[in-house]
């Protein structure tokens, strides 16, 4: 065993409950997932995932060991969720939902309205006909998965490459400049618990791209458009490296007042210097707060859509890559003697207080009519935690409808397998959707 630690008896503060459980707990070996690791951060580590891969048991055990987030490779796509008109097709998508609710991984949705991948019928209508269409599918396909997914890809790649800093040219762009916001608002009303992001690429440094959609972002919060994330693709090679200001770029966004997540990681190279691109691109993510989590595009090389790149984290056998243990490491997981990450991994700035023992819980309430979505932040006093659990009892009226990256019996909400060790002054989040009104929420939490 490496360390020992000794829980001390908590101090009761006036509006944070602090239960202290045990006398002793015996620490484990940091974390030795990415998921898990990450978890640690307060953080997810997700992959991109192709539904008739998960009947090889080599990609699932890989996929159910390492990723607590799923975004579905393509099967959330126009093409495959409406290949006719007003038919909808949601086979391979849900087996991938079904999946991930069985192994507690949350869901990124990819992605309502892009102007690739559409059905050829909706590339064959323009104007009212298919801005209707859009809406009516950005409807449909939210409320189809409404309550099941953590956020939305609402509109991909909308602007232009290049210098010219303007929208993308598509059939999508030639239906009004607010298509964009009219996919936001349609997908807010039909799935209000879903964070819903803007997601591009070659976005990930600041540019003329960068800053345009900068200037959309801030031009939505100051209108009250509903937008609470942006997703940087983060695909790298020799052509397009990680740019030297990337952890800059995603402060910048994030100091606009949303999230911010890289959504679709790869990185073209082998060994030493691939590894180094990983964890350089991990710790960014750690070092800026509003960094909620990483999702790679594939978990072997061999399932990259640009496997000739060797872009991943597993070799084609699914063996650990040198650039797995660099991004472990860098998440503050495997050996516990390898060298910890030089960035600070949370922003102390943004942190309470820490605590003399045990655990904190506060929540956060995202409430609108008939229904709310809780996230609660549990952050460990200064001896870290191995377990916890929260107290908090819902209003009369309230029903749960879906929760992740927790376990509930009852009015107690305890750590899965992945989050229950939190570092001294850390936090992790888990949450819960429900019906009816969340009131006041007043979290206790205890920890072992
Ligand atoms: O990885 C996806 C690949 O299987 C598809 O053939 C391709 C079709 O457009 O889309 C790939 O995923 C893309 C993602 O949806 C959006 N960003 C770029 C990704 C890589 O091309």
């Amino acid at each position: 065993m490496d360390k020992k630690r000794k829980l001390g008896v908590a101090g009761a503060g006036a509006l944070a409950v602090v239960v202290t459980l045990g006398i002793a707990a015996t620490a484990d070996a940091a974390a030795a997932t990415l998921g898990a690791a990450a978890a640690e951060q307060g953080r997810y580590f997700g992959t991109a995932v192709a539904a008739y891969k998960l009947s090889d048991s080599v990609y699932s055990g890989i996929l159910d060991r390492e990723f607590n987030m799923v975004t579905p490779e393509n099967e959330m796509k126009w093409d495959a969720t409406e290949p006719t008109q007003g038919s909808f097709s949601y086979g391979s998508a849900d087996q991938i939902v079904s999946h991930a609710q069985a192994h507690n991984q949350r869901v990124r949705g990819h992605a309502l309205a892009w102007h690739s991948q559409q059905p050829g019928w909706a590339q064959n209508l323009s104007g009212t006909a298919l801005r209707n269409a859009m809406v009516n599918h950005v409807t449909q396909v939210a409320t189809h998965y409404k309550g099941k997914i953590y956020a939305w890809d609402v509109v991909n790649e909308a602007f232009a490459d290049g210098g010219g800093g303007g929208r993308r040219d598509s059939n999508l762009q030639r239906t009004g400049n607010d298509w964009i916001e009219v996919a936001f608002r349609t997908a807010r009303a039909a799935d209000p618990g879903a964070k819903l992001c803007y997601n591009d690429y070659n976005t990930d440094g600041q540019n003329a791209k960068s800053n345009a959609v900068y200037a959309m972002v801030q031009d939505f919060k100051s209108r009250g458009v509903p937008i609470d994330c942006v997703g940087f693709q983060s695909h790298f090679n020799s052509a397009s490296p990680v740019p030297s200001d990337y952890q800059a770029n995603l402060q910048r966004f994030a100091n606009l007042g949303v999230d911010v997540q890289i959504t679709e990681l790869d990185i073209e190279g082998s060994g030493t210097t691939q590894a180094n691109n990983f964890a350089t691109v991990t710790r960014a993510c750690l070092a800026v707060t509003r960094c909620t989590g990483i999702t790679v595009w594939g978990i072997r090389d061999s399932d990259s859509w640009r496997a000739s790149g060797t872009p991943l984290l597993f070799d084609g056998n699914g063996s650990k890559k040198a650039a797995y243990t660099a991004t472990l490491t860098a998440l503050g997981g495997g050996n516990p003697t390898s060298t910890p990450p030089s960035t600070p991994p949370v922003s102390s700035s943004s942190q309470p207080p820490i605590p003399s023992g045990g655990c904190t819980a506060t929540v956060s309430v995202n409430q609108w009519q008939g229904g709310f979505v809780a996230t609660v932040r549990v952050t460990a006093g200064a001896n870290g935690t191995n377990a916890w659990a929260v107290t908090m009892p819902l209003p009369s009226g309230a029903t749960v409808t879906n929760s992740w990256s927790t376990t509930r019996s009852g009015n107690t909400w305890s750590n899965v397998s992945y989050n229950g060790r939190i570092a001294a002054g850390q936090y992790t989040e888990f949450g819960l959707q429900a019906t009816g009104t969340a009131g006041t929420l007043s979290p206790t939490c205890a920890a072992s």
